[in-house]
């Protein structure tokens, strides 16, 4: 007799539901998993159309939790088909003694926390209470087939098959007269085989997908070696990755080869026949359009080579939604089949159906009969198995109605309100954009950790707090924010069903940075839970590191190539060592005009730049110093953000060079920037500026020198400025800020090279004069209007922030952009890191700000 009251209840028997059974057993929790199918599998017991498969190599979708298994089973293809998949899920449950542990054929129709007693209270469709501490909805992403949304569906007298419940007995079309309706990755691996058997097929596509063939066959012979020869590192690299998948990470973007060249690269990752290989031939498909492009370009180019009706090969070509923003398809002979004379394509745009009927299809003024309709029209992803059931929360809230503007999760698994409530591969984590074993192992083990160090605390209960959701849900939208998915209608965006919330479901981040958030979370102690349990009460607002993914992925970028530390460089060394990293930068955008020229510095000519917009003049002036520590750089070197300002802002930016330490040490540089602003004052109109309207800017260490002009500007009686821009400035080298010690190390700007600048410009005793630490200022009253840009993973956030709060006390109007996941450098990499474009907006905005009226 299974028990009423256990330490886990767990709903769905496929992939995660097993795993999870297996390792509650494994560490003493009781636990009662409840299943609404007859077996095991899940997804692959329910999707019993003719040609499902798996779509990501077997090498890679299969459990790595029992080693064994790797030799106790052999795989027969490179990509699986269903019933083979469903085998070894049954194997395995059979091996491990699972199936003792499952109550089949039993649907939870409720779910209630009891805050009294700290416990769920869940209700099943054969009128059985159970009550358990925590509840794991294990129930997949896929497992909802979504309402077709036609008129008349249930008038229709024929067959009908849906593909995500498929009969367990063999479907036979053969003389029969079958529609198709839909065109996702089940219609187009099921269509091949009902060509082969139908008479006639109907085939009704509102929106063509991207396809390409699987070559199946044998295991892939390298990733199969790879495993062979080291399968521990293999798996690891697999649970670091993008994507759950190991494979190269691509360097070169679309758009810097030619056509032919492109075309070239994508061939060989055609041959590949595997899913993820096409969209990863170059760095950025997934965050440009043009370069998406491309892609597209030789996908359609793929379809016109196989369809020989022309008409029907354009109808059949994706146009209009960027590759993979619509989850790509993997087919065997989809396309060909169109070339078959019994086979017809209705375009549903141009051709609407406008209902079924008892004997077919009305649609366009036709009027079609048929024998048996086939629906493969998808589903309510992500979040309708979740809410389907009555899942009610502390204060009797429903996660239905929680969720009403979209799901809102911490770290896709868990959600505020719902104590001890865990959901698998849930909206918010990678799910459906990764490889799925991959996902489900992470998280069965997440949850299986948490439950096991709440039993060594003696915690009871596990909620996530709301600023942690909250964190969450932005780090969701900045990562959502540089792709390209949130122009497609998808069902990754839940625009499949009418009055779902349209926002990115998935977490699209990435597995390898996912798990590595993840795992921080519980190894410094819960970050932001609350815990409860034996009289103690713990909150660890945290924050868990959430950085922008392209800097992320840009730090892991560098990390590989192992560059030396910049401290360990002659500062002639360094000038070359970024000189050289400057050729490799996009160029940054067009202006009106660049001109190049010569001003008297302190100690003779310096250089500058000017970047005049293409409008017509005279432009506000914005004297820019750029960043390099007081040792490194030029009036070019930050030459596509002075690009980008000049560009957003409409106003001319002067960049001036200043003369550079150990050479010229303090107050050398302050001096010459000094001398700049005078000079670009007194002859603003020659340089086709407004005399009036002038306002200074740097970034880093020219941050701090744009700060100390402007303070001796108010102390010398002018020039008169409009205002101050600082990104990222150093206002303080006479003692270090918690942020040095928080983020000293692995941001690029290290606490060691901010020393080795220092140690460079100014001796410990100058650090503490003004004009080289503007935030030790007597006062800061008087000064003009300020911007301040901080990143939250710099070394010098405090001291940017100390210096925004220092001016507003003294009565300057400041507005203050902590830039969030950003690192010192990252905001300035135009064109190469798209997080920092709103960042450079809003700088760009503030700039303007600072003109308006004068
Ligand atoms: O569902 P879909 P699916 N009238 O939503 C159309 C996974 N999977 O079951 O795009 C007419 O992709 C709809 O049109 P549109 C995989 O992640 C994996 O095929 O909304 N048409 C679309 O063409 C996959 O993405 C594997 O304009 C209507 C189709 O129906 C996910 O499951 C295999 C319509 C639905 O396509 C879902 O795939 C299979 C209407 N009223 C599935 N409503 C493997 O790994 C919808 N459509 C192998």
């Amino acid at each position: 007799m299974a028990k009423s009251n256990v330490d886990v209840v767990v709903v769905g028997a496929g992939f995660a539901g097993m795993y999870l059974l297996h390792e509650l057993r494994q560490n003493g929790f009781s636990s009662r998993v409840l299943e609404a199918g007859d077996d095991v599998g899940g997804t692959w017991y329910w999707n019993r159309y003719p040609g499902a498969r798996c779509d990501i190599a077997t090498t890679d979708y299969q459990y790595t939790w029992d080693p064994e298994l790797f030799e106790e089973w052999q795989w027969s293809e490179k990509h699986a088909a269903q019933p083979e998949i469903l085998r070894y899920a049954q194997f395995v449950a059979k091996k491990h003694d699972l199936y003792s542990g499952i109550d089949f054929e039993v649907r939870v129709e409720k779910a209630a926390w009891d805050d009294a007693a700290k416990k769920w209270s869940i209700h099943t469709s054969t009128g059985e209470t159970i009550t358990s501490r925590h509840y794991v909805m294990a129930t997949g992403c896929l497992s909802v087939p979504k309402d077709p949304d036609i008129s008349g569906t249930d008038r229709f007298t024929g067959d009908v098959y849906v593909t995500g419940r498929w009969p367990h007995e063999e479907v036979d079309f053969t003389g029969k007269r079958v529609a198709v309706i839909g065109t996702g990755s089940s219609a187009i691996q099921s269509m091949p085989h009902i060509a082969a058997q139908a008479k006639e097929l109907v085939v009704f596509q509102r929106t063509a997908n991207f396809s390409m063939p699987a070559q199946n066959g044998p295991q892939p012979a390298d990733r199969r070696a790879r495993l062979k020869a080291d399968r521990i590192a293999y798996q690891s690299e697999a649970r670091m990755s993008p994507t759950g998948v190991p494979m190269e990470m691509a360097t070169v973007s679309a758009l810097s080869v030619s056509r032919e060249e492109a075309f070239s690269m994508l061939e060989k990752s055609w041959q590949k026949g595997e899913l993820l290989q096409i969209g990863a031939t170059f760095s950025d498909v997934g965050i440009n359009r043009a370069a998406n492009e491309v892609v597209c370009d030789f996908m359609r180019s793929k379809i016109h080579e196989v369809v020989k009706d022309p008409e029907t090969a354009e109808t059949l070509s994706p146009r209009g939604h960027a590759y993979g923003t619509k989850r790509p398809c993997m087919d065997t002979n989809y396309f060909e089949v169109f070339n078959m004379p019994h086979v017809r394509l209705v375009d549903i745009r141009k051709k609407p159906i406008t209902s079924i009927t008892e004997t077919g299809i009305d649609f366009a003024g036709e009027s079609q009969e048929f024998d048996a309709i086939v629906y493969a029209t998808g589903f309510d992803a992500m979040t309708g198995a979740i809410v389907n059931v009555d899942i009610t929360g502390k204060n009797g809230i429903t996660l239905k109605k929680k969720w009403e503007s979209g799901p809102l999760t911490y770290l896709g698994l868990t959600t505020v309100g719902f104590p001890n409530f865990y959901m698998i591969t849930g909206p918010g984590s990678p799910s459906v954009l990764s490889n799925m074993m991959v996902s489900i192992e992470q998280h069965v083990e997440w949850i299986r950790d948490a439950l096991l160090d709440m039993r060594a605390k003696g915690f009871d209960t596990i909620e996530p707090m709301p600023e942690a959701e909250e964190d969450w849900r932005v780090h969701c939208t900045d990562c959502a924010d540089i792709t390209l998915f949130q122009d497609t209608n998808s069902w990754y965006m839940g625009a499949n069903v009418p009055g779902k919330p349209r926002v990115l479901f998935p977490y699209i981040g990435g597995v390898g940075r996912y798990r590595r958030i993840c795992t921080e979370a519980l190894q410094r102690g819960f970050v932001g839970f609350e815990m409860q349990g034996n009289g103690k009460h713990q909150m660890n607002p945290g924050p868990v590191r959430l950085m922008q993914p392209d800097v992320e992925m840009m730090l892991d970028a560098m990390a590989m190539l192992e560059l030396p530390p910049i401290e360990a460089m002659s500062p002639a060394e360094a000038r070359g060592f970024m000189d050289a990293s400057a050729t490799m930068r996009a160029p940054g955008p067009d202006v009106g005009e660049i001109v190049d020229g010569t001003f008297p510095g302190a100690a003779g000519d310096l250089e500058y730049r000017i970047y005049r917009p293409a409008s017509q003049g005279p432009h506000p002036i914005v004297v820019y110093y750029h960043g390099g520590g007081w040792v490194l750089g030029s009036h070019t070197s930050d030459d596509p953000m002075c690009r980008d300002l000049c560009e957003r802002a409409d106003v001319m930016i002067i960049s001036v060079n200043y003369r550079h330490a150990p050479e010229a040490r303090f107050p050398a540089a302050v001096d010459d920037a000094w001398e700049a602003l005078k000079w670009v004052a007194g002859n603003a109109r020659q340089l086709g500026g407004s005399a009036d309207r002038i306002a200074v800017a740097g970034w880093s260490a020219g941050g701090n020198l744009a700060a100390v002009v402007a303070q001796m500007a108010r102390d010398n009686g002018g020039p008169a400025l409009c205002g101050q821009l600082l990104l990222t400035p150093v206002t303080d080298g006479s003692r270090q800020s918690a942020s040095y010690d928080e983020n000293g190390e692995g941001y690029v700007l290290t606490k060691n090279v901010m020393e080795w600048f220092w140690n460079h410009y100014a001796s410990t005793e100058d650090r503490k004069q003004v004009k080289a630490s503007p935030l030790l200022a007597k006062s800061l009253a008087n000064l003009p209007p300020a911007m301040i840009v901080t990143g939250q993973f710099d070394p010098l956030r405090d001291e940017g922030n100390a210096y925004a709060r220092a001016l507003s006390e003294a009565g300057v109007q400041v507005k203050r952009i902590q830039a969030r996941g950003h690192i010192h450098t990252s905001i300035t990499m135009v064109d190469m890191l798209p997080s920092g474009k709103s960042v450079r907006a809003k700088m760009a905005s503030g700039l303007r700000e600072f003109f308006v009226g004068k």
